[in-house]
C-alpha cells in the first residue's frame, strides 16, 4: 500500500461548496483508517491561525502560505492534509503546489460552482452583505478570483451532491495510487 502523505488543497469561491466536500471526505479517509486526517478549514484557519489577518491581497496571501506550510508538515509526516480556503490567487497556490509537492502528494481541486448559483445560496448571507455594500472587498463581486488553470480536478457543485463530489476525489486518489 502507497504510504505517501498528501495534501487534498480545494479552492473556489465562497458558498462553492469547499468546506462541505471537505468534511466529507474527512469521514471517507476515516473510514479507510490508513492515516491520520487533518481539516484546515477557512473558517477555523481564519479564526485560529490568520486571526490578525484581513481579506488584502497581501493578507490573503500569507493565509494561503501558512495552510499550505500546515499541510506540508503534515505531508510530510505521512499524514493526509485537506484544505479548504479561498485561495483566490495563482501565486499562492503554486507556493504550496510546489511546497507540498517536493514532500508528497499535492491534489488541488478546482470547485467551479459559478458565482451565480453561490451568490443564490448564499449560505451565511454574506453575498447579500457585499451587494449591500456592507462587506467591501469580497471574492467574486468585487475582488477577484483567478480560476485555477492546472488544477487536478475540477468539480461545479450546481447538480452535484456533496457525496457524488467526494467520490469523485476518492475515485481520482484511488487512479493515483494514493489509496
Ligand atoms: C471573501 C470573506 C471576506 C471577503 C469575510 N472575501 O462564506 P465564508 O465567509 O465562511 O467564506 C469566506 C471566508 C473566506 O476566508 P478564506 O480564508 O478562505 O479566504 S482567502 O483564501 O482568500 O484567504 C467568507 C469570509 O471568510 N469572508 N470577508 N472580503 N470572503
Amino acid at each position: 500500500r502507497n504510504e505517501q502523505g498528501f495534501t487534498v488543497f480545494l479552492t473556489g469561491l465562497s458558498g462553492s461548496g469547499k468546506s462541505t466536500l471537505a468534511k466529507v471526505l474527512v469521514s471517507k479517509f476515516l473510514e479507510l483508517g490508513t492515516r491520520a486526517v487533518t481539516l484546515l478549514d477557512g473558517d477555523l484557519v481564519r479564526k485560529n491561525l490568520s486571526s490578525e489577518l484581513n481579506f488584502s491581497k497581501e493578507h490573503r496571501e500569507i493565509n494561503v502560505k501558512r495552510i499550505g506550510f500546515v499541510a506540508s508538515e503534515i505531508t510530510k509526516n505521512g499524514g493526509i492534509a485537506i484544505c479548504a480556503p479561498i485561495a483566490p490567487y495563482e501565486e499562492s497556490r503554486r507556493h504550496n503546489r510546489d511546497l507540498i509537492g517536493s514532500l508528497g502528494g499535492y491534489i488541488e481541486v478546482y470547485i467551479s460552482t459559478p458565482l451565480e448559483v453561490c451568490e443564490q445560496r448564499d449560505p451565511k448571507g454574506m453575498y447579500a452583505k457585499a451587494r449591500a455594500g456592507l462587506v467591501k472587498g469580497f471574492t467574486g463581486i468585487d475582488d477577484p478570483y483567478q480560476a485555477p488553470e492546472n488544477a487536478e480536478l475540477e468539480i461545479d457543485f450546481t447538480d452535484l451532491t456533496p457525496e457524488q463530489g467526494a467520490e469523485r476525489v476518492m475515485l481520482y486518489l484511488a487512479q493515483e495510487g494514493y489509496l
